[in-house]
């Protein structure tokens, strides 16, 4: 007897999308010392000091400044790390992440 053969009747496409990319974000206080935002920036973000310094500028004179991108588990990871070294110092210092569109 011979045998049935099925063969399949749908196709899987493979369908590869790059992950979306979440940006990390300083938001600006009243109490943490510039120097401070500074030196948290260079040592997570390896910023340089120039970089650094224009970051905590931006979000002191606008509210909030784009730190950098990351695949969200490294912006969350570094978002986290930044904002303890701050409280670490008492500090109210704070930094989100938020998805790019
Ligand atoms: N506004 C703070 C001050 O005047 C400095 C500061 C800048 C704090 C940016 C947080 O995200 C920040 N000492």
């Amino acid at each position: 007897m011979p045998e049935t053969v099925v063969k399949p009747k749908t196709r899987t496409k493979t369908k590869v999308e790059r992950p979306r990319l979440h940006k990390v974000i300083l938001v600006n206080d009243d109490y943490t010392p510039r120097e401070f935002v500074v030196s948290v920036l260079k040592a997570e973000f390896r910023m340089t000091e120039d970089q650094a310094y224009k970051v905590m500028l931006t979000a002191h004179q606008r509210g909030v400044c784009v730190v950098a991108v990351f695949t969200r588990d490294v912006a969350e990871t570094k978002a986290t790390r930044a904002t303890d070294a701050g409280r670490a110092k008492g500090y109210p210092l704070l930094f989100t992440t938020e998805p790019e569109e």
